[in-house]
C-alpha cells in the first residue's frame, strides 16, 4: 500500500509501532486542540490496538470547547481510559503517540513534554517546520485521505475488532476528513470504509451522529448566500459574528459543493482578537500557497490560519494572491 519517505511500507510502520509500546508502561494517545472525529476517531482505533497487546492505554482529551459531534461522539463510547491534565501526572514511562497533528502549539495539551519526553507522529498535514525532531517514529503522509483510513488498516492488520461504536464514529470522520468521499479519496480510502462497515460500524448511528440542528443549517445557509466568487471559481465568505473554527471549516467544506467553485477561503473572528481563516480544494487549486501568505498551514486542499491582521488587510492577502 503506502510508502512513506524512508521506503518503509506501512505494514514496517505498524510493526516498528507494535515494538516501541514494549519499552513503556503508559501510551497515552493525543491529537490536535478543538479534536474532531477523524483524530478521535484515530485515537480510539490506536487504543483498542495498544489494549490488545495487554498494554496500559489512554486517550488524552481535555474536554474543553468540544463541538456538539464530538461530545455525542464520546458519549456514545463506553470502556476507553481517558486521561487528562488534572491526572497525567499520575502516569511514569509514557510513549506519547500524536496523530492527525504534528506542531505543539496546536496539541490538545501542548504542555504535556512536561510529562513525557518520548513521541510518535502521525499524521496526514503537510509537514510543516515546526514539526518537533525527535520522535521515536514519524510518519507524515499528505496524500493520505485522514487518520482513519491509516488506523483501520493498522487495525485489519492487527486482527483487532473494535465496538461497533467505535468503528461508526470512524466512518464519520472517514466521511468528515473526505468532506464525504471527495477530498483525497482513493480506492484505500473506500477500502477502508469496508472494512470499517466489516468491523460493525453502523450506518444509521452514523447519520445520527452526523446530524445537525436545523437552526445550524439555516445560519450555515445564510452565511453562503452572503458569500461572493473571485475570479469566478474561488469563493469567499466573511462571517459577521465571532464562531467557532469548526464552523469556518463547515462552510468552507459546504461552499465546493457549488457549481463552478474550486475553492473556498471563510474569514470570522474566532476570538476579540484574532481572525482565523479556513480554506478547502477540491484538488487542482493550491489553497495552501494563499495561506503561507497569511502564516497558516495545511495540505493543499485543506488549510487554516489565525492572525491578528485586520479584515481589511486579511481580504487584501487573500484576493491578491489569487488574482496574483
Ligand atoms: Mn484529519
Amino acid at each position: 500500500m503506502y510508502n512513506n519517505y524512508t521506503g518503509d511500507t506501512v505494514e514496517d510502520l505498524f510493526n516498528k509501532l507494535d515494538k516501541l509500546y514494549d519499552d513503556y508502561d503508559n501510551i497515552v494517545v493525543m491529537g490536535h486542540s478543538y479534536p474532531d472525529l477523524d483524530c478521535y476517531g484515530a485515537s480510539l482505533g490506536i487504543y483498542n490496538r495498544v489494549c490488545a497487546l495487554g498494554k496500559n492505554c489512554y486517550v488524552y482529551l481535555e474536554g474543553n470547547n468540544y463541538s456538539e459531534i464530538m461530545c455525542k461522539a464520546i458519549s456514545s463510547v463506553s470502556n476507553v481510559k481517558y486521561v487528562n491534565s488534572s491526572n497525567i501526572g499520575n502516569l511514569t514511562n509514557i510513549l506519547l503517540i500524536i496523530v492527525d497533528v504534528h506542531q505543539v502549539s496546536r496539541l490538545e495539551n501542548s504542555n504535556i513534554f512536561d510529562y513525557c519526553k518520548d513521541y510518535v507522529i502521525l499524521d496526514h498535514h503537510i509537514k510543516d517546520k515546526k514539526c518537533p525532531k525527535n520522535s521515536k517514529l514519524l510518519y507524515i503522509n499528505n496524500s493520505l485521505s485522514s487518520m482513519i483510513e491509516l488506523v483501520t488498516y493498522y487495525l485489519n492488520y492487527s486482527g483487532v475488532s473494535i465496538d461497533s461504536s467505535i468503528a461508526t464514529i470512524m466512518l464519520a470522520g472517514l466521511e468528515i476528513d473526505t468532506n464525504g468521499y471527495n477530498l483525497k479519496t482513493t480506492s484505500s480510502t473506500y477500502k477502508a470504509a469496508s472494512i470499517l462497515v466489516e468491523m460493525g460500524a453502523d450506518i444509521i448511528a452514523k447519520q445520527e451522529l452526523l446530524k445537525e440542528s436545523k437552526d445550524d443549517y439555516v445560519r450555515r445557509a445564510d452565511y453562503i448566500k452572503n458569500s461572493y466568487t473571485i475570479n469566478g471559481n474561488i469563493a469567499l465568505c466573511v462571517l459577521p459574528d465571532i464562531s467557532k473554527t469548526e464552523t469556518l471549516a463547515e462552510i468552507a467544506d459546504s461552499l465546493l459543493t457549488f457549481d463552478n467553485i474550486e475553492a473556498s477561503f471563510v474569514i470570522a473572528k474566532v476570538n476579540n482578537e484574532e481572525y482565523g481563516i479556513s480554506a478547502r480544494s477540491i484538488g487542482e487549486y493550491d489553497i495552501l500557497k494563499v495561506i503561507r501568505k497569511l502564516d497558516g498551514g495545511g495540505s493543499t486542499t485543506s488549510a487554516g490560519a489565525k492572525t491578528n491582521k485586520s479584515l481589511s488587510s486579511i481580504k487584501s492577502i487573500i484576493i491578491k494572491s489569487i488574482k496574483g
